[in-house]
């Protein structure tokens, strides 16, 4: 007879060998359970066996002991007070068996954080959720988020280090979609003859349905002419901003090879020139697996005024990138 020693439960607790004759080997494959609490990492079970009750031999078995399910988040969310912002959350199974899980933010007072849907994951599987998570609208600066996954086993959580900006104006929800845009989720073929004279939208006013584009492109685009393109948002301020404001672009993803290079004007100057991060080069074509980013451009206060504010966003060189939402908010 062969037993574990140590950890909660072995399935089965002990096997029988009988019959066994001289030379011969047999196998059995028991299912260790480590206790709840036990430390993760390196463990060391002995196996003993037992001949007519008496023990005979003694063997140490070497195991590592890992987390149900490992999750993980961005380093650090990037939320909008107020505004529902998409987290990325990646859940691992280290279970032996198909398991259901609930992904979900545990958030301050105020908040909203839930994953609605139970995800159910095979042993070694790896989903993705995203978790809309909304801060308090009085929120700004440092905040904690912390992800927790539930289910048939010990809780597992993991605790984020969050910022929390203001918004002034946003369009679309960072939701990870392009739902809300023009031409949607794949029509960019279409995009010369809907937007000859490319994009103009004043924040309150225009439609994001009707009047922004879901893909900007850029000179390496065939389809859209191989030209530069300017999209150009007006914004109200109702006071001059006593400190730096920020336009930010939530990307769904650029192109892969070519993303584009930027210039961003504000007020007729030219604020800055940045390259975006490349992509997947899915995202105007609507399918999965895309590489979203966030491109963050800082418009000095010295620069912006009281009423309507023009920002101008130009791809100068490269191809396309497709917008999830994107707007003017204050970073603490
Ligand atoms: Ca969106």
């Amino acid at each position: 007879m062969t037993s574990l020693v140590d950890p909660r439960s072995t399935d089965p607790g002990s096997a029988e060998f009988s019959g066994l004759r001289p030379g011969e080997i047999l196998t059995r494959s028991f299912r260790v359970t480590a206790k709840d609490d036990a430390s993760l990492g390196e463990a060391m079970l002995t196996a003993h066996a037992r001949v007519a009750g008496k023990p005979v031999a003694s063997a140490e078995v070497p195991l590592t002991i890992v987390k149900p399910v490992e999750i993980t988040g961005p380093a650090s969310p990037d939320l909008v007070a107020g505004r529902p912002t998409a987290v990325a959350v990646k859940v691992t199974s280290n279970l032996a068996d198909t398991s259901t899980t609930k992904v979900q933010a545990v958030v301050a007072s105020g908040w909203t954080g839930n994953q609605p849907d139970l995800i159910t994951l095979n042993p070694g599987e790896t989903k993705t959720v995203k978790i809309p998570i909304t801060p308090a609208k009085d929120a700004f600066g440092n905040a904690t988020v912390t992800l927790a996954a539930k289910g048939e086993f010990p809780t597992v959580s993991s605790t984020l280090p969050a910022v929390v900006s203001k918004p002034v104006t946003m369009v679309g929800e960072a939701d990870l979609s392009t739902h809300e845009f023009a031409l949607n989720p794949d029509r960019n073929n279409d995009y010369p003859s809907v937007f000859p004279n490319d994009v103009t939208f004043t924040a309150g006013k225009s439609d994001p349905a009707t009047n922004w584009s879901y893909v900007q492109p850029g000179p390496a685009d065939a389809w859209a002419g191989s030209k530069q393109h300017t999209f150009r948002l007006t914004f109200n301020l109702g006071h001059a901003p006593s400190s730096d404001l920020t336009f930010t672009a939530w990307l769904y993803d650029t192109h892969d090879a070519l993303p584009p290079a930027l210039t961003i004007g504000l007020n007729g100057a030219t604020v800055r020139n940045v390259q975006t991060a490349p992509g997947a080069g899915r995202g105007h074509r609507g399918a999965d697996g895309i590489k979203p980013s966030t491109l963050n451009v800082t418009l000095p206060v010295a620069t912006l005024k009281s009423g309507d504010n023009t920002l101008t966003v130009t791809t100068t060189s490269g191809s396309w990138m497709v917008y999830d939402a994107f707007g003017i908010r204050q970073l603490p």
